[in-house]
């Protein structure tokens, strides 16, 4: 346990920064020439890359229709119904995220408008590591297809047979997804990227993925004129914020749902009640021998943190400058603490708010921002699959109006061609009217 007031500002900065994610020449490198191969060669590298990093010889990449039906026949019926009332649930809050036009007639006869429009073509990335998720087929296909985006094409690595999981597959069918390809890592960015023979490019890739996956996205976003990704991205974290009146057992599950994500994962617990953070240390330990990803989870707790304060609004400041992916508050009065948030991916209030609920089923999106991005970043919402923009339409007497206004400012820029465009449309208006 660490006792956040015996600390140093230094120390306290140090003790909350991530653990550097292995930021070497060698990643860099490394997907830079994958991305060059795939470039150059297309579909044959894209086939040589899955061999190599996936193991598998495939013939062809795309999913095709009859395969979705298989893995809609293989599924049971309360598999399939646990899909699709995720699917409806994610449905029930984005649809209510609908953008709505702004007009605004900013002086008479100038209209101004602000709107939106559904990026044409968007790449789905699902990764599929250690486990197939098709939760994150559902986080990312649901918004697209509700902002009816024209093209969805989704990426997930083959298993070890060269198949995508049975659950990504109908996942995927729920949302209207028009293609579907068996591939992944940073090869799958690449094609998705600069396209291929048989893949189309696309305008913006979605979703989370391992560092190589990472890498691809962050040197392909600066390289592809045009391209664009949804957010950085880092290991998922979790930071619980507790009192003296939580139940011990509930917060430690959550600690360790969140550290079976991987070895790289963060916990961390603030609490200003000493003995809770006793209690929820035994209950881990307890716990964690019970978990098929026991080892996953303990490498994981090697960067946990677990934090004692004086009191809970310092909790909340620890919080904010640690800025969570997902923040839960499991105090007596969570409201009260959340008045003070301002740093957090997603928020989950009181006893009854698992992570987990929001990682599957509530409703919200799970593709939040890490590493620190959720200061400037938002979560992954419908509005990350439209592009805004405005519109305008001045009258004559709107601009006859606004001209004053215009040519003062394009004489202290020196710009006469743009007053020109004012004035030479002024001096027609007085032209016809000298006229009639
Ligand atoms: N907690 C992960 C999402 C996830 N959890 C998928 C289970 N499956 C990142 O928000
Ligand atoms: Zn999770």
């Amino acid at each position: 346990m660490i006792i956040w007031k015996n600390l140093t500002a230094k120390q306290q900065q140090a003790l909350l920064e991530r653990p550097a994610i292995a930021e070497n020449e060698q990643l860099s490198s490394q997907v830079a020439g994958i991305l060059t191969q795939v470039k150059t060669q297309g579909d044959q590298a894209l086939f040589s890359l899955t061999e190599k990093f996936d193991g598998i010889a495939l013939s062809s990449l795309q999913v095709t229709p009859a395969q979705i039906d298989q893995a809609k026949k293989a599924l049971d019926s309360e598999r399939l119904t646990a899909i699709n009332t995720a699917y409806e649930q994610i449905k029930s809050f984005h649809q209510a995220q609908q953008p709505q036009d702004v007009i605004v007639e900013t002086r008479p006869g100038v209209v101004c408008t602000l709107t939106s429009q559904a990026i044409e073509s968007v790449g789905l990335y699902i990764p599929a590591g250690s486990a197939p998720l098709p939760s994150t087929v559902l986080m990312l296909g649901v918004p697209a297809q509700l902002a009816n985006c024209e093209r969805k094409v989704l990426v997930c690595p083959p298993d070890r047979d060269g198949k995508l999981a049975d659950e990504v597959l109908v996942a995927a069918d729920l949302c209207n997804i028009d293609e579907i390809y068996t591939l992944g890592g940073a090869q799958a960015i690449a094609a998705l990227a600069y396209g291929t023979q048989s893949i189309k490019p696309v305008c913006k890739v979605f979703g989370p993925g391992n560092r190589f996956v990472t890498e691809a996205k962050k040197q392909l976003s600066q390289q592809v004129p045009g391209f664009a990704i949804d957010m950085p991205a880092g290991p998922s974290e979790v930071l619980v914020i507790a009192d003296k009146n939580s139940n011990p057992e509930f917060v430690a599950a959550d600690l360790l749902s969140q550290a079976e994500h991987g070895p790289d994962s963060q916990v961390v617990l603030v609490s200003d009640s000493e003995s809770l953070i006793a209690q929820v240390e035994q209950a881990m330990a307890q716990q964690l021998s019970q978990l098929s990803r026991r080892d996953i989870a303990t490498q994981a707790l090697t960067q946990s943190r677990l934090i004692l304060t004086d009191n809970l609004a310092t909790a909340v400041q620890v919080s904010n400058q640690y800025a969570p992916e997902h923040l839960i508050i499991q105090t007596e009065t969570p409201r009260a603490q959340l008045a003070g948030i301002r740093n957090a991916g997603s928020v989950f209030l009181g006893a009854y708010t698992p992570e987990s609920a929001g990682d599957y089923a509530s409703g919200t999106n799970h593709v939040l921002p890490t590493y620190g991005y959720a200061k400037v970043c938002s979560s992954l919402s419908l509005a990350d699959f439209y592009r805004r923009f405005t519109i305008q339409e001045i009258t004559k007497a709107g601009l006859a109006s606004l001209a004053p206004c215009i040519t003062e400012l394009t004489d202290a820029e020196g710009l006469d061609g743009h007053k020109r465009a004012v004035t030479i449309r002024l001096a027609q208006n007085k032209a016809q009217n000298s006229e009639q």
